[in-house]
């Protein structure tokens, strides 16, 4: 590239982009060249030639972070219940995955701290729900594709104009849909628009602080709600309730809880009595075709 008759910014740039040893910083002082290079008639032949090269770089520097990404992340494993926190840089999505689960991201006050999706599990009486932090939404790392097939979307929020935004990028997404406010520093009465707009919208919405960790536990509570599960307690006879509870979809019966025990476990069960809201009275004899509902306790005899 002829540098004849360029300003001694251009060339300061051009040596640097010559010695630059990766394409990241090449592309960097290439586009130091294309702001240096003179916007006039007798240059336009060459700064074509540099956008160009601009062109170029920045595909082979998005296809090398494409494979490493690939090679770095296998595929994120879904678990039974899967929520993924969706915003803004800066909103407070880590902050919240690191209140909310045993994992530790990154937490930075600059833009794009979060590169990788991070994977954390939330307990939830007795219950382990997967919480995933992806990228900013408008970043370069953002990639739809967990977000697009999670049970529920935790769409979190500083303003009342990112919502528009995210709701529009998350339209087709499969997941059910909370808007999370985080309520950095609104005094009580921004607080109070701020409410009655989502409910004049008719939101799923909940206004919590990653600062003060308010409405953490009902966020909780509305994550668990949103997956629309039940949960079915197992017992041994004359033994205390299981701890953990069976996670089942509504509508389910006694023969699905077996089998989610062990395949074929139903064939080998002889008796089956339940106690709870689906019982109409505590060790109510039931078939295996028996419908339950949340927080029944179900006890097989195999004898
Ligand atoms: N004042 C205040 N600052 C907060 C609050 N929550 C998060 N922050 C700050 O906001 C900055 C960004 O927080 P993060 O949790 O890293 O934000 P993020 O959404 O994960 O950002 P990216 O990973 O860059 O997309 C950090 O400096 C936090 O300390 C809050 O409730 N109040
Ligand atoms: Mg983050």
């Amino acid at each position: 590239m002829a540098s004849t008759n360029q300003s001694p910014f251009y060339r300061q740039a051009e040596g640097k982009f010559n010695s630059a040893q990766t394409n990241e910083e090449k592309l960097k002082w290439l586009e130091e060249m294309i702001r240096e290079c003179p916007k006039h008639k007798s240059s336009e032949k060459m700064l074509a030639n540099l956008k160009t090269r601009q062109i170029k770089l920045r595909e082979k520097i998005e296809s090398a972070r494409k494979t490493s990404k690939g090679a770095k992340r296998p595929g994120i494993k879904k678990e039974e219940m899967q929520a993924v926190i969706v915003g803004f840089t800066n909103s407070g999505k880590s902050s919240l995955l690191k209140l909310l689960t045993n994992t530790n991201p990154l937490i930075g006050n600059y833009e794009f701290t979060t590169k990788d999706p991070v994977v954390g599990m939330m307990p939830f009486l007795e219950m382990q729900i997967q919480l995933i932090e992806i990228p900013a939404i408008e970043s370069d790392y953002f990639d739809k594709s967990v977000a697009n097939s999670a049970d529920t979307l935790l769409i979190l929020v500083n303003s009342l104009d990112h919502i528009e935004k995210l709701n529009k990028i998350t339209e087709r997404y499969l997941g059910k849909k909370i808007i999370v406010f985080n309520n950095f520093d609104k005094n009580n009465l921004e607080l109070r628009k701020i409410s009655s707009y989502l409910q004049s919208k008719k939101y799923n919405y909940i206004i919590v602080s990653t600062e003060t960790k308010e409405g953490l536990e009902e966020l909780k509570e509305r994550i668990f709600k949103s997956f629309n599960k039940i949960r079915v307690f197992t017992k041994e006879p004359s033994k205390p309730r299981s701890e953990k509870p069976i996670i089942l979809n509504p509508n389910s019966t006694v023969k699905d809880v077996a089998e989610k025990i062990f395949h074929g476990f139903s064939k080998q069960v002889k008796e089956t009595f339940i106690t709870g809201p689906s019982s109409k009275f505590p060790n109510q004899k039931v078939g295996l075709t028996h419908m339950l509902k949340d927080l029944d306790v179900v006890e097989f005899r195999t004898r």
